[in-house]
């Protein structure tokens, strides 16, 4: 749920493996906390979290990995041009997976789709994306991850101290394993849909009713966690995402800085942005182009492609979510072969 999707299958893809190098910077548990830890292992402490003095001891196990602090300092997807990304993320190998999870799990996905009011293919095509529908549910330590970031990343640190409060604060009902078991993305990212700390607190649930969360172990859980962060963030049921626009050739240059839905349609079209479908022209949307492999495409996008970016900020995520979705939901709709 931040950008660390991308990086991580950038780094897979160039450095091979991406091995985090060999426990280099590795602090051990004999150094001393520092200041700034045991300010911290108090703020848990008075917020209702495990004591101060267990707060350290965990935090004397979690190790700075040098590794961390490289993935998160490299330019991300701002630099990828649509058609290099599109062909990362859907790909014929992740939509068949993705027909396939949607036809063995029909039953709990329309429930949770219609309970949520998000389309299954949505749902289905978010942890294609993350995680490869749970294959690849990360192999850093949460604790490393957000300890690494949180008291050696002066540029968000701020942000990753939030977030390992939080993890602690979480507690046995939020998850499934120790605070110092848990795997995730470098960045700290958890389970199928790679839920932050925050967002597990704020936007999980507890589908089958165990009571407990699990995002690595429980489809309901899982599902309904995707569907519950996108019903939260305002994502409207029945309503379009976007559509491919035809641009006039006199047709005002616009450069939007997010996918914001700032104006009407009519607006857009007056502006030379004609929808290739019908929608209604007081929908507020906002233009986006991609340079694609035949030169650029535009589209106009409306609340619900914003709701996407509200997962990932990269309007590109959100194009390669809406495109596998709509890929996946076509091929489950084929008859399959018997
Ligand atoms: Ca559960």
């Amino acid at each position: 749920m931040i950008r660390r999707t991308f990086l991580i299958l950038l780094c897979a893809l160039a450095c091979g493996q991406a091995a985090p190098s060999a426990a280099s910077a590795a602090a051990t548990a004999k150094t001393p906390p520092s200041a700034d830890q045991r300010a911290f292992a108090a703020e848990v402490a008075k917020d209702g979290g495990p004591s101060a003095q267990s707060v350290l001891e965990t935090l004397a196990g979690a190790k700075v990995q040098q590794s961390i602090l490289d993935a998160i300092a490299r330019p991300a997807e701002k630099t990828r041009e649509w058609k290099d990304y599109r062909p990362i993320f859907v790909t014929d190998k992740r939509i068949a997976d993705g027909v396939a999870f949607r036809r063995a799990n029909a039953e709990l996905l329309d429930r949770i789709g219609g309970e949520y009011g998000v389309p299954p293919e949505i749902i289905v095509a978010i942890i294609g994306v993350e995680t490869g529908y749970g294959k690849n549910t990360g192999k850093y330590r949460v604790l490393d991850a957000l300890s690494t970031l949180a008291f050696n990343y002066p540029p968000r640190a701020k942000f990753f101290r939030g977030e390992l409060k939080q993890l602690f604060l979480l507690g046995d009902q939020h998850l499934p394993y120790a605070v110092d078991e848990l795997k995730g993305s470098y960045a700290g990212a958890m389970g199928w849909g790679q839920f932050m700390p925050t967002s597990i607190a704020q936007w999980a649930r507890d589908e089958d009713g165990d009571g407990r969360i699990d995002l690595w172990n429980s489809l309901p859980d899982i599902t309904a966690s995707v569907a519950n962060y996108f019903l939260a963030h305002g994502w409207q049921k029945d309503q379009p995402v976007t559509v491919r626009a035809q641009p006039a050739a006199d047709a005002q240059a616009l450069a939007p800085a997010n996918s914001e839905p700032v104006w009407s349609l009519q607006q857009l079209e007056a502006w030379g942005y004609a929808p290739i479908e019908r929608v209604d022209a007081q929908t507020p949307s906002t233009l986006l182009k991609l340079e694609a492999e035949r030169g650029p495409e535009y589209w106009l996008t409306f609340k619900n492609f914003y709701v996407i970016t509200r997962y990932n900020r990269s309007p590109l995520y959100s194009m390669a979510v809406w495109q596998l979705a709509q890929a996946i939901a076509a091929g489950a709709a084929e008859t399959p072969a018997s």
